[in-house]
């Protein structure tokens, strides 16, 4: 393996294959630096007092954790200044983020969940930032519409996972690499190039406990994999849930499997829990240049055409062979 910093590895990328221009190469090392300063406040948790609620709630609804204020903070702070952004969008905050005018904007949009799966920070376990980037429609001031561009339009997405280690696995169009924080040096090390999803898989990821709400092709999927070998796969499977979406898909592309997040009876009125902008899109995005597959159930992912920034989607990606076992389900019921 290679050796070579995340900048080494983006300036030989652009150089070779002259496929990172200049202002995108700035982009992902301000995201990284961020990422960084993402690790080292988790790290301290509980002795820096950024554990626990900040009191407030986020356009979701949902209560935020003081280290999702914080994370979405250092992700603002990071690339308001450096000229290539024309506006971000959040998780965190109702309305697209507009460059102030004190600086120059860019051609890009940046887009990211601060800080995914922050519902398991104060029970210390793994969680991620996520991020998407665009290109901004020409003319546009990169308002709400400008962002309302499918996934297959994104020309890079990635994820930072603060686990054992704090890994940044990026996907700029020619497949999937991970880069390992060296924390005496404070850089990030390319440790795994091209990362391949293997195609078939006997491990399963959905929280069991909506088991209720599921829909019938959902439900016949995951009977078949309890029936194991008693079963028509005839093998047995396994399954693991960490309610952190970072960190389950990171463990699929690592070693297979499938993440399901289905529409269900709670959540087929808002269309789906997980969001498509700044959740689902980039994943699947990283899922696919790993050579998984990714949808709804009904459709691909990437080829959704959004209508609003925080727009839920049912998700069900990870190796190939399933996620299109389960969306030839879909069609079955349909049928
Ligand atoms: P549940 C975290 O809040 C998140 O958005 C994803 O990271 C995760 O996969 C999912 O929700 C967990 O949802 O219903 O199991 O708590």
């Amino acid at each position: 393996m290679r050796s070579i910093s995340l900048s080494r590895f983006l300036i030989e990328e652009q150089r070779d294959k002259n496929q990172i221009p200049a202002d995108l190469r700035l982009l992902i090392e301000v995201v990284a630096r961020a990422c960084k300063a993402i690790a080292i406040a988790i790290g301290k948790g509980g002795i820096a007092g950024v554990l626990g609620s900040a009191g407030s709630d986020n356009v979701q609804g949902e209560v935020q954790k003081k280290l999702d204020v914080i994370s979405n903070e250092y992700l603002l702070e990071a690339n308001e200044w450096g000229g290539h952004l024309a506006a971000m969008a959040s998780e965190e905050m109702e309305l697209p983020h507009a460059i102030p005018n004190r600086y120059p904007k860019g051609e890009y949009l940046l887009l990211f969940d601060p800080l995914d799966g922050s519902s398991n920070i104060d029970v210390n376990i793994s969680v991620g930032t996520i991020f998407s980037v665009l290109r901004c429609p020409e003319g546009s001031s990169g308002d709400e519409a400008a962002f309302l561009q499918p996934g297959t339009r994104q020309v890079c997405a990635g994820y930072a996972v603060y686990g054992p280690t704090t890994l940044l696995v990026l996907a700029l169009g020619d497949g999937v690499n991970v880069f390992t924080l060296n924390r005496e040096l404070g850089s990030f090390v390319l440790t795994q190039e091209n990362l391949r999803i293997p195609e078939e898989t006997r491990e399963f990821a959905i929280n069991a406990s909506n088991i209720r709400h599921w829909e019938a092709p959902v439900r016949r999927y995951v009977d078949e994999l309890l029936a194991g070998t008693t079963g028509p796969r005839g093998e047995d499977f396994n399954m693991r849930w960490v309610a952190s979406m970072v960190a389950d898909v990171h463990r699929i592309l690592s070693r297979g499997g499938i993440f399901m997040y289905p529409l269900d009876a709670k959540t087929v009125d808002q269309g789906g829990k997980l969001r498509l902008m700044y959740e689902a899109n980039p994943m699947a995005y990283i899922v696919e240049q790993a050579g998984g597959a990714a949808t709804t159930g009904r459709a691909r992912i990437l080829d959704i055409q959004p209508t609003h920034l925080h727009q839920r989607v049912p998700v069900i990606m990870g190796s190939k062979s399933e996620v299109l076992r389960v969306t030839r389900y879909h069609t079955e019921s349909a049928a």
